[in-house]
């Protein structure tokens, strides 16, 4: 996965209701950019270089794993969605909604539409103020200030009103908590680990990840299928019991819920397939025994995707011994989980069909599938 790239973004509104215009900014900027890590107060600021009506202005941070230029692409869709109008000329006009980038991780930029850091932001309190909230450490690249020394500093002398209104934060309506544990479960390639990772990172939640790489017979498995199945599927078996024992029963009293990229009913899925009828019976009466009293998730989520796509996928990470899965194989595995589906009862499932989705490297497909869990 890409690295992230941290920006502060001022926002500001002086037509209309001017709140509302920043919290659907907010929003907008959460569900197309990314992560929204912090939020400003909101403050009232007289319009500085114009004369207009008072502004409203806040500053956010947002993690995101677009580009410094694709993230201003995004927001000018934003602000055209939210009405802004730009007559051309000279000066500045009143505005529903203005979103500038003041700093980003990539640093120093200049190119025809964008210079970063915000060549101004020094000689505005109406982006230094609220900046400060959230970033009063953060140095300058060019100045070598950090934002509160440029706040001490500037020679704006405008006087900016803290509101009591705040911006609500744009998370709560995908209240994924409520699950307490979610498990996330899919074929070979589907994504899994990927969209626990995120959301884990987003909903301060920990994350239970399956420990495939020690697997010693994993390789083997894939030369030799009927040789080493079943010393797999015993192996998987017992490291997937010990760390749900270890990892699900005990509660972090830091993490809001837990999330995982496998269930332990995978192991007689997976079993069902590749183990012969007489072994798969003995495992069988195993997996009984250890799984008597595990917790269930409170959601249990399938990301159907369809077969190209996963090989596609178990290409791009490329680990070797996966290399020469069959696409038989991972039809199977597919039918497996879906028989296993409709067989549960007790269960809160969610199929999410992800195969016209691309939740890596499409902001909106990831939210699309938050939505769906949620819905
Ligand atoms: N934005 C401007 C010009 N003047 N004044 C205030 N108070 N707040 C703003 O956001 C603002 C401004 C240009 O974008
Ligand atoms: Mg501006
Ligand atoms: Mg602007």
């Amino acid at each position: 996965m890409k690295t992230s790239n941290h920006i502060h973004i001022s926002l500001g509104s002086n037509i209309g209701n001017r709140l509302d215009y920043l919290q659907q900014a907010l929003e907008a900027i959460y569900e197309t950019v990314g992560n929204v890590v912090s939020v400003s107060s909101v403050y009232q600021t007289p319009a500085w270089g114009f004369s207009s009506d008072d502004f409203y202005n806040a500053c956010i941070l947002v993690k995101t794993f677009y580009s410094t230029s694709e993230v201003l692409d995004k927001l000018l869709e934003i602000e055209n969605s939210l009405g802004r109008s730009r007559k051309d000329g000279e000066g500045y006009e009143a505005r529903t909604i203005d979103l500038d980038i003041v700093f980003s991780s990539e640093g120093i930029i200049e190119t025809e539409n964008l210079i970063v850091p915000h060549p101004s932001m020094q000689d505005r309190i109406f982006v230094l103020k609220p900046l400060e909230e959230i970033a009063a450490e953060l140095v300058h690249p060019i100045l070598n200030q950090t934002v509160h020394q440029l706040l001490e500093k500037t020679a704006d002398v405008s006087v900016v009103t803290k509101l009591s209104e705040v911006m609500l934060g744009p998370k709560a309506k995908y209240s994924l908590s409520t699950f307490q544990y979610l498990t996330i479960e899919g074929n070979i390639g589907a994504g899994k680990t990927s969209l626990a990772r995120l959301i884990a990172e987003e909903f301060n939640a920990k994350l239970v990840l399956e420990r495939f790489a020690d697997n010693p017979f994993l390789p083997k498995f894939y030369e030799d299928m009927e040789r080493y199945a079943f010393p797999l599927e015993m192996s998987f078996l017992a490291d997937r019991y010990q760390r749900l024992q270890d990892d699900i029963g005990q509660l972090d009293l830091f993490k809001d819920f837990v999330v995982s990229d496998y269930d332990v009913f995978k192991s007689l899925i997976f079993a069902q397939v590749t183990l012969q009828e007489d072994e798969y019976k003995l495992y069988k009466k195993v997996f009984d025994i250890m799984y008597r009293d595990l917790p269930k998730p409170g959601l249990y989520v399938y990301l159907y995707q369809n077969t190209e796509r996963l090989l596609e996928n178990i290409k791009k990470r490329g680990r070797d011994y996966e290399q020469k899965i069959p696409a038989e194989y991972l039809n199977k595995i597919n039918k497996g989980y879906l028989q296993f589906i409709k067989s549960q009862a007790h269960f809160n499932v969610k199929v999410i069909d992800i195969s016209e989705k691309d939740f890596i490297l499409n902001r909106a497909d990831y939210i699309w599938i938050l939505s769906q869990l949620t819905k």
